[in-house]
């Protein structure tokens, strides 16, 4: 059977985490339109009986570091660089092509490229055109498929074009899974998800979430989480006039992580400020961005 780790780089909203979503069917990774959503590194199995064993991994959009929680994510690039069978280099075929080359470049991959041209439901025939031609004609580029992963196009033809590059071999993890990260994990990212969707710009960037209790009763899960944030102006913009924001916070979580679980859930959400958290090794740590 083929198998192997296949990982999908590219800047910041390429598409990369809808695009995990989308081959795996299920929303393992949190989708923004800001930048910088996806903080780790995260691993989704794709099984086929018998025919083949996928590893995808998503990764942050590669940026410059400004911050120490920037260069934990910039890590977790680089292990995904050196660990590759096939690389997805992701771009948003609206955004400018020479930037994402200087990144693939610089990216020095030794595995076989396949450029992913994505959003082109939101292009024009032509453009697409040009960039399948600037693209194809670069040395890294092994293959080019063209896709919408918002709307599920040509995924198909990706998931070929992979399994042509991939080796042959035994799979790495139980066939009945979807990933190697805790269940813990995916309700933090969650609770974060919803941050980013509730707030304006600054709010996301300061903010971690951690799970601190996860209990399965008879009829429902019971979960506490604590976010943190910098500043005590940040914890009352999130707890909002008269709690409003936090009560928000809680109710849209709760939907989305009973939808993840199947199961009824209750959860409790406090606020806890922690200044520069962000640059802070223990803290990193604690808050899982190792
Ligand atoms: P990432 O930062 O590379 O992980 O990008 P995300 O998956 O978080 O997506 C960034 C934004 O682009 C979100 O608003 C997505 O809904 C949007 N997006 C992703 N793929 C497509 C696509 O194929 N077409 C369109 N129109 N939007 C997309
Ligand atoms: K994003
Ligand atoms: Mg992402």
């Amino acid at each position: 059977m083929k198998t192997g780790f296949v990982n999908i780089f590219g800047k910041p909203n390429a598409g990369k985490s809808t695009l995990l979503n989308a081959l795996l069917g299920e929303k393992l990774a949190i989708i923004s339109p800001k930048v910088q959503t996806t903080r780790h590194r995260i691993k989704g199995f794709l099984n086929a009986k018998d025919q083949y064993q996928i590893v995808f991994s998503d990764t942050p959009g590669i940026i410059e570091p400004k911050y120490k929680l920037h260069e934990r994510m910039m890590q977790s690039v680089k292990s995904a660089l050196e660990d590759a069978d096939v690389a997805l280099l992701m771009v948003d075929v609206n955004d400018n092509w020479e930037e994402n080359n200087q990144i693939f470049e610089a990216l020095r991959l030794k595995v076989p490229c396949i450029v992913v041209l994505n959003k082109v439901d939101k292009s024009n025939k032509q453009k697409v055109e040009e960039a399948k031609a600037y693209f194809s004609n670069k040395p890294y580029c092994k293959k080019l498929v063209v896709i919408s992963a918002l709307q599920q196009g040509n995924l198909h033809e990706l998931l070929d074009a992979i399994l042509e590059l991939l080796p042959e071999g035994f799979p790495f993890y139980n066939e009945e899974d979807l990933t190697d990260l805790p269940t813990k994990f995916f309700v933090g990212e969650i609770i974060r998800e919803k941050i980013f969707e509730l707030f304006g710009d600054e709010i996301p960037y300061h903010t971690a979430v951690m799970v601190n209790a996860f209990k399965e009763k008879t009829t429902l899960i019971k979960i506490q989480a604590d976010i943190i944030v910098q500043r005590e102006t940040q914890k009352g913009i999130l707890i909002g006039e008269g709690g409003k924001m936090i009560k928000k916070i809680g109710t849209l979580a709760r939907e989305d992580i009973e939808k993840f679980l199947d199961s009824k859930v209750f959860l409790e959400l406090f606020i806890k400020v922690r200044p520069k958290w962000r640059d802070n090794d223990a803290q990193l740590r604690e808050y899982g961005y190792f």
